[in-house]
């Protein structure tokens, strides 16, 4: 079973893109959930379905406003250092994500061949090398942490979308952005690519 996580809207903007992929895909062997913008929830949220579902693979997905094309992350850092609040109101600035945990964990789903396979579908897709420091990372970083703490074998990792076209027409300034359907294509490539991982290590 795969892992499918999205993320509320926060902050100004109007709607989150990754809530409605989660709604669109979560069929099959795909488990979707979508978190709250909150890091006193988000992190247990996501250790606890962990936990109880042991999933073979875990991606995490979230907007990153003013970006233009897919982006794989490659590495997650033990860091919060929040500029905009999270939706409890909360704004960490400095704080270590575990303080028992190692200073990064990289992410271990393949992203070199997820970032081809949505590229030869002609989506443009990118390898990034900062999550940020807010809570896309944190979700990323503890996804694999709790994988790491629990001896899962479960791949995990962390796409970064652009605002969707439709979601952009509603934002107050030019944004980019690419059609919802293009983004849900780009997930649905990065899912096959994920499964193709997972059915070779079981095999
Ligand atoms: N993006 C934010 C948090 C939620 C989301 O979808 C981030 O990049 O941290």
């Amino acid at each position: 079973m795969i892992l499918l996580t999205g993320f509320k809207r926060w902050s100004d903007i109007p709607e989150n893109p990754t809530e409605q992929l989660v709604r669109e895909l979560c069929e099959g062997d795909v488990m979707g959930r979508i978190l709250p913008v909150s890091f006193s929830r988000a992190g247990s949220i996501i250790k606890n379905l962990i936990e109880k579902y042991e999933p073979d693979a875990i991606l995490n997905l979230g907007l990153a406003p003013g970006r233009a094309a897919i982006r794989v992350e490659r590495i997650a850092i033990n860091l919060i250092d929040t500029i905009i609040p999270d939706n409890d109101d909360v704004k960490p600035v400095d704080e270590l994500i575990d303080a028992d945990g190692p200073l990064a964990y990289m992410a271990t789903i393949p992203t070199k061949r997820i970032i081809n396979a949505i590229r030869s579908a002609g989506i443009p897709a990118f390898l990034s090398y900062s999550a940020g420091t807010y809570l896309c990372n944190y979700v990323m970083y503890r996804s694999l942490r709790t994988v790491d703490k629990l001896g899962l074998e479960a791949v995990s990792g962390f796409i970064h979308v652009p605002y969707s076209s439709e979601i952009a027409s509603k934002v107050k300034k030019p944004v980019p952005s690419l059609s919802m359907s293009t983004l849900r294509k780009a997930i649905v490539i990065a899912l096959e690519v994920i499964r193709k991982v997972i059915s070779s290590y079981q095999s």
